[in-house]
């Protein structure tokens, strides 16, 4: 997602724009009090043009969440919340009509006033007024920011890319072996729920780029019982997978076998129409007699034989036939 700016909290905003203002200065007009009559104009102007364009910006810069995707619309409402964020842009949207109006009142009133004491009170009630709105939506700029501040953090997806999404249970080795097959770098650490979002990385195989998604673990239990971290995963999985590796640790050092079987035949009837590939992982540890793929992220064994299988199989999905494999691949 694009560039967003620094929300400011609502004391930034009135310190900024109250200098601006305070700043302000006209040329005689010929009295003192069409002179005066005029600086107190200009600095409601000023005012109300830098409220006007700090909050526009705001609005520009945000996502639309109309124009999102169906991924990063389930992806923003995990993360920040899709209803929150349309309130809290709402109501910046808001005050700054209300200084506009507010605004355009106020001139009227020094088109009107009779002496320099009246300047003097009109410009103070309006800068009151426009500080308690200001202040008013302090809760929602300080939502905006924290919410800036986990878009950022969304890594950027290539929806026309072949995309192969790496899942399993917590600590099984996904971060491993997606920083050993593309250029992602994920943090690796001997404990579960080391990876809190989604992470990408790239490799090319016979000309053709694939974009791999490290997801956080994920646990067998229902869908409402997910916290936010994992059903980040879930989302990748829903729209972002062409193929799903699914890592089966058999060690016992990420849960037992049969929870880790439990959590594929699950996930095997949430997405039946994905391809699946399932590897036993920590080969270098333990290998076990059955015909799955064996591979050791740690060491590289089964790597070579895993990445040959990804491009097979991914010739059984949709999105092969809209991309042209170089004949020789
Ligand atoms: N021996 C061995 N250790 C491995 C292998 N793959 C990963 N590990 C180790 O297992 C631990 C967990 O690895 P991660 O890659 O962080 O596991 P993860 O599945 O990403 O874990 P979460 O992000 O917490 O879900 C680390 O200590 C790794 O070094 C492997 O093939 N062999
Ligand atoms: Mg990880």
């Amino acid at each position: 997602m694009k560039e967003i700016p620094t929300v400011l909290r609502s004391d930034e905003i009135l310190d900024k724009v109250l200098k601006r203002a305070s700043a302000v200065s006209v040329k005689y007009a010929g009295s003192k009090l069409l002179t005066e009559k005029n600086k107190t104009m200009a600095k409601i102007d000023c005012v109300a043009s830098n409220i006007n364009q700090i909050f526009l910006k705001y609005e520009k810069h945000f996502p639309t969440i109309e124009k999102l995707n169906e991924f990063q619309k389930e992806l923003l409402d995990i993360l920040v919340g899709c209803q929150q964020l349309h309130h809290a842009l709402g109501a910046i949207k808001w005050c700054n009509q209300t200084v506009k109006k507010i605004s355009a009142s106020m001139h009227l009133r020094v088109k009107k006033a009779g002496n320099i004491e009246d300047l003097e009170k009109i410009r103070k009630e309006y800068y009151g007024r426009v500080a308690s709105l200001i202040k008013q939506i302090a809760p929602e700029l300080e939502f905006l920011n924290h919410a800036r501040d986990v878009i950022l953090k969304i890594p950027s997806i290539d929806m026309n890319l072949p995309t192969i999404v790496i899942s399993g249970f917590p600590n099984v080795g996904k971060s491993t072996l997606v920083k050993r097959i593309s250029s992602a770098e994920p943090d690796i650490a001997p404990y579960p729920f080391t990876t809190k979002g989604l992470i990408i990385g790239h490799a090319k195989f016979n000309m053709v780029e694939y974009q791999f998604i490290d997801t956080p673990g994920l646990l067998d239990r229902p869908v409402e019982q997910r916290n936010a971290i994992e059903k980040q995963a879930i989302v990748a999985l829903k729209h972002l997978a062409d193929v799903i590796v699914f890592l089966i640790d058999p060690t016992g050092y990420s849960g037992t076998v049969e929870e880790q079987e439990k959590l594929l035949a699950s996930l095997r009837r949430e997405f039946g129409n994905t391809v699946f590939i399932v590897v036993e992982t920590k080969a270098d540890i333990l290998r076990r007699k059955n015909s799955r793929l064996k591979i050791s992220a740690e060491t590289g064994e089964g790597i070579e034989k895993l990445i040959e299988r990804i491009r097979e199989k991914f010739k059984e999905t949709k999105k092969y036939a809209q991309i042209i494999e170089p004949q020789n691949a």
